[in-house]
């Protein structure tokens, strides 16, 4: 009786987890090239994302809910929450000495980093994705991509960040969900891990190592965009929902599920399986597409913008847009082998 309590009791007490501070630290350690410098920037990025999930946790109680009444260089209504986080990313970012160039989703032109702070990073962000969905409370997320500045004794310009997302270094996301977790990949490493925010403790603790896509059916896209599709997305649309009857007869369609925020769209798509498809040009290759695209090809899964492999996109201006079909190779190569056709009719 007296062992078992003690036993409960180890069991909420356990000491033995492994947080993405250490994580990262002895990555760095396992490699003789490593300076620390992209440790350090990660960890800003961390504390970043613990301060604003903090912040989305009070956004009602402290009344930054809604609009500030301005729009941003996408056209898009700005949400005082877009704004917080912005600031919060940029002087995290900026303090923490490792960045030459941050590019925001929230800022119309590239911030290169004042001589004094200046390292050689650059990062390009969205703060808060997915920000019609704030006022409901549903998950939204913070998304980032790292490159190394291309010339370290050059001065940083534009061409550092115009890049194919194959020259990012690392990248991640963070879902500001029913919990919040910060998943996390490098480029070559073909490991994705997750990390969840212990509140009580406030340091990331990893949760999902090795994070491999799910096996399920599901597909994931705006159908009220439905008028919008072209022939190689409405086909593949059709064949999922009216599937042919299996060799036992059975009728299996494929499930429906769509959150509207990429973060959390995404991060189902990684967790369960299935696809996630954004055609015509709304998101963003810098901070939205490439990211994403890193992620899901280290899970074990593909990301193209259904005529080429999403992370060969080279991006002509900072906030260029690209469709997006990211999720289980199979069901990525079904919708390019549906492009292919559609293009060899032309
Ligand atoms: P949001 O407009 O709410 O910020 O690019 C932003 C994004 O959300 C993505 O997070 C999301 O996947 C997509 O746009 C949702 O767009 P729709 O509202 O057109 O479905």
């Amino acid at each position: 009786m007296a062992s078992n309590s003690k036993e409960s009791a180890r069991e909420d007490l356990r000491t033995d987890f492994v947080t993405l501070t250490n994580d990262i630290l002895s990555r760095q350690q396992r490699s003789k090239e490593a300076t620390g410098d992209l440790t350090i920037l990660l960890s800003a990025i961390s504390s970043a994302c613990k301060w604003i999930s903090n912040v989305v946790r009070k956004a009602e109680l402290m009344k930054v809910i809604g609009v500030t009444g301005g729009t941003n260089v996408q056209n898009e209504n700005v949400q005082k929450l877009d704004i917080l986080s912005n600031e919060i990313m940029c002087n995290l970012l900026r303090d923490s000495g490792k960045t030459a160039i941050l590019v925001s989703e929230e800022d119309d032109e590239a911030i290169f980093v004042e001589d004094s702070k200046r390292g050689h990073y650059c990062v390009c962000f969205d703060p808060l994705d997915g920000s019609s969905n704030i006022d409901c409370g549903v998950s939204i997320g913070t998304i980032f991509g790292i490159y190394r500045v291309k010339s370290e004794g050059a001065k940083p310009s534009i061409a550092d960040v115009l890049r194919p997302g194959t020259e990012m270094v690392a990248a991640g996301y963070c879902m500001y969900g029913s919990s919040t977790v910060l998943v996390l990949t490098f480029q070559g490493s073909n490991e994705v891990n997750g990390y969840t925010l212990d509140p009580s403790i406030g340091e990331f603790v990893l949760t999902h190592r090795n994070m491999k896509l799910g096996p399920k059916k599901i597909y994931s896209i705006n159908e009220g965009n439905a008028h919008t599709f072209d022939a190689a997305i409405k086909g593949y649309i059709d064949s999922v929902k009216f599937p042919p009857a299996g060799h036992t007869g059975k009728f299996t369609p494929y499930t429906a599920r769509y959150v509207g925020s990429m973060v959390a769209d995404v991060h189902r798509t990684i967790l369960y399986g299935g696809v996630f498809l954004y055609p015509g040009a709304k998101l963003r290759i810098l901070y939205e597409c490439f990211p994403m695209a890193l992620i899901v090809e280290a899970a074990g899964g593909k990301a193209s913008t259904g005529r080429k492999r999403m992370l060969d996109v080279v991006p002509e201006k900072l906030h260029a847009r690209s469709g997006i079909v990211l999720g289980t190779s199979a069901e990525v190569e079904a919708i390019e082998a549906r492009y292919k056709e559609l293009d060899a009719k032309k």
